[in-house]
């Protein structure tokens, strides 16, 4: 049977080109700093990114972990939005391993209100802990991949500088961002101090993501990352997929995007979903059952069985996320399988 797997971009196989060029990668011990593809891999990031410098972690989850531990000093408090990745899915990490009280913001399709964020930054008191961060995240995951405009970006970054804080971007799909708003991507990281993306989602990496900024903030962060047990040693083979990544695996995006709008648009017309397709602008699709009775964990189960795989976020709420390993054609087949199933089970 042929999987037809929608939980996640996160899901993408290595491409032909990679298993070749891991193969014949030229490697040596990165905790040295001797592995050149690994070394070639963090000068095209920075140079694609508009920043000074750039390192190779094993995962957005520990970029992130690290971007906050070099911002940071343990008793800060950072102020994020409420659904955002830092503060839902990664294990408590900013607090238990940082040592740093999260400020969750109530946030519109990722977007927390400047007002909001300006009000959350502690002023002196000697009962307050002192602001450390602002982290935003682009595209915002939970929002369906929904895009922070530029104009907001360079609202946080002009508030954040007022104050002398530092802006976090966890731009694990920050190349969707740059897609979808049609602009180069350092026109995105530019307002932000810091940048988290990912090789191994939509861009089809196998493992690995880049955390992006000044030198002496990377200097800083590769000590974090040897802390954390992150510190590899020949991982230029899997710093020569990365580059693919960057240099093959951006282009095709736009795919990605107009098959969500796709998968969006048919399950509202079958009538057993509400979605919105006007506002799906990348690769994500939030998707929830018409039917209060229907069970979207035993949906996906019984989908599951007929080869397609999907995400139930919570009893009504499925989430379908597009990538490189999906063509159209599998979006159709998986549509009259998912129409099927809910036919026969609502
Ligand atoms: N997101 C995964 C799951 O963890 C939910 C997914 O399937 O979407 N920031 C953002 C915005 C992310 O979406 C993710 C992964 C990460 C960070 C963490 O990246 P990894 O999985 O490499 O640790």
């Amino acid at each position: 049977m042929t999987i037809i797997d929608l939980r996640s971009d996160t899901v993408t196989k290595p491409t032909s080109e990679m298993y070749v060029a891991m193969a014949s990668a030229e490697v040596g011990d990165d905790v040295y700093g001797d592995d050149p593809t690994v070394n070639k891999l963090e000068a095209l990031a920075a140079e694609k990114l508009g920043k000074e410098a750039a390192l190779f972690v094993p995962s957005g989850t520990m970029g992130n972990l690290i971007a906050v531990l070099t911002h940071t000093k343990p008793g800060q408090e950072i102020i994020l939005e409420e659904s955002s990745h830092i503060f839902q899915f990664e294990v408590g990490s900013a607090a238990r391993v940082a040592g740093v009280q999260t400020r969750p913001i109530i946030g519109s399709r990722g977007q927390m209100d400047i007002e909001r964020i300006e009000k959350a930054i502690r002023p002196e008191n000697i009962h307050f802990p002192e602001t450390g961060l602002i982290a935003i995240e682009n595209t915002h995951n939970m929002s369906g991949g929904a895009v922070l405009p530029l104009e907001y970006m360079q609202q946080v970054a002009e508030l954040a500088k007022s104050r002398n804080l530092s802006v976090h971007l966890d731009g694990a799909r920050i190349f969707n961002a740059a897609t979808a708003l049609g602009t180069d991507v350092k026109n995105v990281a530019k307002h932000a101090d810091s940048v988290m993306f990912c090789l191994s989602k939509g861009l089809a990496s196998p493992v690995g993501s880049m955390l992006v900024g000044t030198q002496s903030f990377i200097n800083q962060a590769r000590k974090h990352r040897k802390m954390l047990g992150g510190g590899l040693r020949q991982a230029g083979v899997l710093a020569a997929c990365g580059i693919i990544s960057l240099e093959a695996m951006v282009d095709r995006l736009k795919e990605d995007h107009e098959n969500a709008k796709y998968v969006a648009k048919e399950l509202l017309e079958s009538g057993f979903f509400i979605t919105e397709p006007e506002t799906v602008e990348t690769n994500i699709v939030n998707a929830v059952l018409s039917c209060e009775r229907c069970n979207a964990f035993e949906l996906t189960k019984l989908m599951a069985e007929q080869g397609v795989l999907t995400g139930a976020r919570s009893k009504r709420h499925f989430r379908f996320v597009t990538h490189k390993d999906v063509t159209k054609d599998d979006l159709e087949k998986a549509i009259t399988v998912i129409k099927s199933v809910l036919t026969k089970n609502c």
